[in-house]
């Protein structure tokens, strides 16, 4: 079933190293996926990639390795909106996964009842287009207003060149947004220009918007090499996630996006992912509001 990977497809990293830093009691890896196992759950027709298999089990020993006690698995869009995998993946986590799905509008109230039992908690739309067709917004908008009576919230995935054309769609909607990855800054830019700015903006001006502070390795243009014979993984990338974690402490997630798809150039350690973390959340208060505190409240309230 998985013998048409795309070619060049990096599999996740087989062996992580142990991190040194010892995440807090109760820490949560708020952005991860499962892929499949295809055999078992195939993936989606209009998938624009295949993926490895990546499955709940090796999810959740990653988990243990890390020393990460509970997760937040987002629907990838290899498997469309077919939530099988997650759902399943949430049903054998004893309550310490909870999950954000893909949704079409002719979902039925029964469905989105017994997703919410499963542990679903919100839906993602995404908007990258090498990932996934157009969708009308009125339909999200349609969607949007069918999950917020259920205390669901919106992940959106975009672009940063996307934002000013999405503003509008994403400050109009009822419930709280989380935008994926600090909404993929060009970290060769200045964290203080205007493309990040525009983004900061939008944080400032609307109270309801929340963001993962998560793929360093996605957005480094430096990569995870060392400089001058010292760890500086990501180095890039950290001034923009710290900048984040202290302008907003109390609306920021972390993830690792384990397993880390459509990398092109290397696939990260996740135990060196959680050494970063101290670089962006400098101080015990703030890596509790990104590791468990905002996480508990948005997902186990
Ligand atoms: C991520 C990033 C990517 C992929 C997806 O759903 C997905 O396929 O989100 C990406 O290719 O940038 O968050 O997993």
């Amino acid at each position: 079933m998985t013998s048409d990977i795309t070619p060049g497809w990096l599999n996740f990293h087989p062996d992580p190293s142990k991190p040194s830093f010892q995440l807090p009691p109760g820490a949560v890896d708020a952005h991860c996926h499962v892929f499949g196992p295809a055999a078992s759950f195939p993936f989606a027709p209009e998938r624009k990639y295949t993926p490895c298999d990546a499955s709940k089990e090796q999810l959740f020993a990653l988990h243990r390795r890390l020393g990460v006690d509970r997760s937040v698995i987002v629907q990838a869009t290899c498997h469309g909106s077919d939530n099988r995998a997650l759902v399943d993946a949430l049903l054998h986590s004893g309550g310490r996964a909870r999950g954000v799905v893909t949704l079409k509008n002719n979902v039925t109230d029964e469905e989105l009842q017994e997703l919410h039992s499963a542990g679903v908690r919100g839906v993602r739309f995404n908007f990258v287009k090498r990932l996934v067709d157009f969708t009308p917004r009125e339909e999200l908008q349609a969607i949007a207003q069918r999950i917020a009576p259920l205390g669901w919230h919106v992940v959106v995935y975009f672009e940063a060149q996307d934002l000013p054309e999405l503003w509008d769609f994403f400050v109009g909607l009822p419930l709280p947004v989380v935008v994926d990855h600090m909404g993929r800054p060009d970290v060769g830019e200045n964290v203080d220009g205007p493309s990040f700015g525009l983004f900061l903006r939008l944080l400032t001006e609307h109270s309801n918007i929340w963001t993962k502070v998560s793929c360093p390795e996605r957005l480094s243009l430096s990569g995870p090499a060392a400089l001058n014979g010292e760890s500086h993984p990501y180095r890039d990338a950290i001034p923009f996630a710290r900048k984040v974690v202290e302008t907003f402490p109390d609306r920021v997630l972390w993830g690792t996006d384990w397993p880390h798809p459509n990398l092109k150039d290397h696939m990260p350690d996740d135990g060196l992912l959680v050494d970063v973390i101290p670089r962006i959340a400098i101080t015990a208060e703030l890596q509790r509001k990104l590791l468990v505190d905002n996480p508990t409240r948005l997902y186990w309230a």
